[in-house]
């Protein structure tokens, strides 16, 4: 039989405002949000709690924002920064394991199955990670841990900020029925919808549906759903390897057609794309590429051998939106790295 994994998932709190709050403490009593606004236009990367409580959202546009909390500060980001302290924060993980996931600069899934400190004690071994962070970076974090990477994401999203959670594997199936779907890694507000119009709240509600009926309402994505409102979940902590592409993701607070906020939220992932790439030792492109999905989950990819700049990311963009004008839940931006069989490959011409 496999062996059970024990997989911790860390995520930094209300990261890039939780900095810009520990190095300007007088913005700890007040509504933050990090992010920029010229000419009317821009769009948030995070905000703060306060700011939270006012609906205020990263990936929200500025302007929105401040009609919802007219009092929210705003903070211009400082990525370098952030760069420098999801550096540090990694190298503590890589004490405890070598596989480890990144997902972003603050989160990360480590794979503690076969570290031998604290005696193997996963929930230990989180409790120690967090102090660590918190002693060398005057930050909190929080944690997730369990047996496969859905529980120990939801896990660490249970008791923000500054939380710790543990989920067991015994009758877990039953203990997450109260969940609700949008707990699931991948549900945003558009699936959620979608899920509550079919009278599906929980992981419960996901339960009652035989993996067909998933099947025939959410395509492949049906089975995942299937498995995962039982807390099943097979997929590997992969530290990857030799990067053969880089890429951000963002999935939107709500579904845009509008070219204007789809231009802003291009920015922001381009940011982050472009601050990410900073520290890639490989730096020879061979490709960039744009991806969009839909409202409805149909996901397209183009592909171009043009240079690296914000302008030749929106030209991909709009090249392939004008295709399908229709509302958008996700949009990636990345990059596809030369590697040796490439380099072997232009040599023979
Ligand atoms: N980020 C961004 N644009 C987004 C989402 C996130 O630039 N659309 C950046 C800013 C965040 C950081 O990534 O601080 C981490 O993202 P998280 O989703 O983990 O959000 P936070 O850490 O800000 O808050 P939480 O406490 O909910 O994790
Ligand atoms: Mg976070
Ligand atoms: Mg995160």
């Amino acid at each position: 039989m496999e062996k059970i994994k024990k997989i911790i998932h860390v995520d930094m709190d209300y990261f890039y405002a939780q900095v810009e709050e520990r190095d300007r403490p007088e913005l700890k009593t007040v509504p933050v949000g990090i992010g920029g606004m010229t000419n009317g236009r821009g769009v948030l990367c995070t905000s703060n709690y306060i700011a939270r409580e006012y609906g205020v959202r990263a990936a929200m546009p500025t302007a929105k924002a401040i009609k919802l909390c007219p009092k929210l500060v705003l903070v211009s980001p400082n990525f370098q920064k952030y760069k420098k302290i999801s550096q540090d924060i990694f190298k503590i993980y890589e004490q405890y394991s070598t596989k480890i996931q990144k997902l972003s600069l603050d989160e990360a899934y480590i794979d503690v199955t076969d570290c031998s400190k604290l005696n193997n004690d996963a929930n230990a071994i989180a409790r120690e990670i967090k102090e660590r962070i918190y002693n060398d970076t005057k930050l909190t974090a929080s944690a997730g841990v369990s047996f496969n990477k859905l529980l120990a994401k939801i896990g660490s999203d249970l008791f923000k900020p500054d939380g710790l959670a543990i989920l067991r594997p015994d009758n877990i199936s039953n203990k997450i029925t109260h969940f609700p779907v949008s707990r699931i890694n991948g549900v945003g507000k558009v699936t959620r919808k979608r899920l509550e119009a079919k009278g599906i709240f929980t992981f419960g509600d996901i339960q009652k549906h035989s993996k067909l009926d998933l099947i025939n309402m959410f395509g492949d994505y049906g089975v995942t759903l299937y498995n995962y409102s039982r807390g099943v979940d097979q997929r590997e902590v992969s530290s990857g390897g030799a990067r053969k592409s880089l890429s951000v993701e963002h999935t939107f607070s709500e579904d845009y057609s509008d070219i204007k906020t789809l231009k802003e939220n291009l920015l922001s992932v381009f940011y982050e794309l472009e601050s990410r790439l900073k520290k890639e030792e490989n730096k020879t492109y061979k490709n960039i590429f744009v991806k969009i999905k839909y409202t409805d989950f149909q996901a397209t990819t183009i592909e171009s051998q043009i240079e690296f700049s914000l302008e030749n990311f929106e030209k991909l963009f709009m090249n392939r939106f004008s295709q399908r004008v229709d509302k958008v839940r996700l949009v990636g931006l990345g990059v596809k790295f030369f590697n040796q069989d490439d380099h072997g490959q232009l040599s023979l011409f």
